[in-house]
Formats: structure tokens, C-alpha cells, sequence
């Protein structure tokens, strides 16, 4: 039997902004471990970009988001990973639901904790793909 070519996959990740900051938390996955990242998870199959957006930010930190918007698209390869992987990630903002409510860290095995980061002093090391935007100029609160 043939294993069956990889498909590139869809990944939404989220800008969730309060005041001047950022929710970030360390990775604890395969690709980008131990590097800063955005909530972010794979889109589902019939879900639009902001239900899946509020829906990986319940189940990574149990907050509730509101006004999600589109930011940018962007096509991610790594394939010096032991399984390479294609990833086309569509990053969203978006703003707390109830602006009193804090991040729960609600899958511990995939990430080492939620906090808030002044968008001119983010966590390092950064996640390449991020990385690589702030190097840019991407700012999601312009
Ligand atoms: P799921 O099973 O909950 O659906 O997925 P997940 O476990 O939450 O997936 P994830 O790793 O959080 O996000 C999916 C992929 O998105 C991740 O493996 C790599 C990709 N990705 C990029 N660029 C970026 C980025 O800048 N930030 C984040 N957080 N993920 C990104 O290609
Ligand atoms: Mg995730
Ligand atoms: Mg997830």
C-alpha cells in the first residue's frame, strides 16, 4: 500500500487584542516547539473563518471572541519537519467578548500557558511564521 500524497491543510490563527496587547503562549507541539505563537487551529470542514477562529479560541482558552476580521493570508511550508508540512493560515483579530475574562490554558499538552504581550515587546523566541510577518511591518491594530 502507498501512502497517499499530503494535502496542503488550512489553519486559522488569532490576533486576540486588548489595550496594546496580544494573547500569545509557548508552543508545545512538533512544528514551532517551544516558539511563541497565536492561538490557532485547523478550519473544519463547513465552517466559516470566524467560527472556527471562535471556535479554537474556546477550546484553547476558554474566552469568548467577538468582531473577528480578516487580516491576511499567508502560504506556510515546513518541510524540514520529520512529517513536512503545507500550511495556507488565514489570520484574523478579534477583541474578548467580556473584556474581565482571563485565558485558561485548556490543552496544557500543546501549549505552556496564555498570556498578554505589548505588541512592541512580544515573546521570544517567536514562532517563524509570525516572526517573519513582524519583520514585515504586519501589525493587526492598524
Ligand atoms: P486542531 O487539532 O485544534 O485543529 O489544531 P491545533 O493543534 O490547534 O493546530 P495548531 O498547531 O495550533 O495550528 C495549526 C497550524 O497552523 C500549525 O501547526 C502551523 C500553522 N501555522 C502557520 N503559521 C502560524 C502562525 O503564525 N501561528 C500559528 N499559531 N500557527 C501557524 O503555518
Ligand atoms: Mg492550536
Ligand atoms: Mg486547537
Amino acid at each position: 500500500v502507498v501512502a497517499p500524497p499530503p494535502s496542503p491543510q488550512v489553519a486559522v490563527a488569532i490576533c486576540l487584542l486588548r489595550d496594546k496587547s496580544v494573547l500569545m503562549g509557548r508552543r508545545l507541539v512538533s512544528i514551532g516547539n517551544s516558539k511563541y505563537s497565536l492561538p490557532s487551529g485547523h478550519l473544519e470542514f463547513g465552517e466559516n473563518f470566524e467560527e472556527c477562529a471562535a471556535r479554537e479560541m474556546k477550546e484553547e482558552t476558554g474566552l469568548d471572541i467577538e468582531k473577528v476580521e480578516f487580516l491576511k493570508v499567508t502560504n506556510n511550508l515546513f518541510m524540514d519537519q520529520p512529517t513536512p508540512a503545507h500550511y495556507v493560515v488565514v489570520f484574523v483579530r478579534a477583541v474578548l467578548a467580556d473584556p474581565m475574562q482571563t485565558p485558561l490554558n485548556l490543552e496544557p499538552d500543546k501549549c505552556g500557558g496564555w498570556d498578554w504581550y505589548e505588541w512592541d515587546s512580544l515573546p521570544q523566541p517567536l514562532f517563524g511564521p509570525i516572526k517573519a510577518m513582524v519583520m514585515e511591518g504586519f501589525n493587526p491594530f492598524t
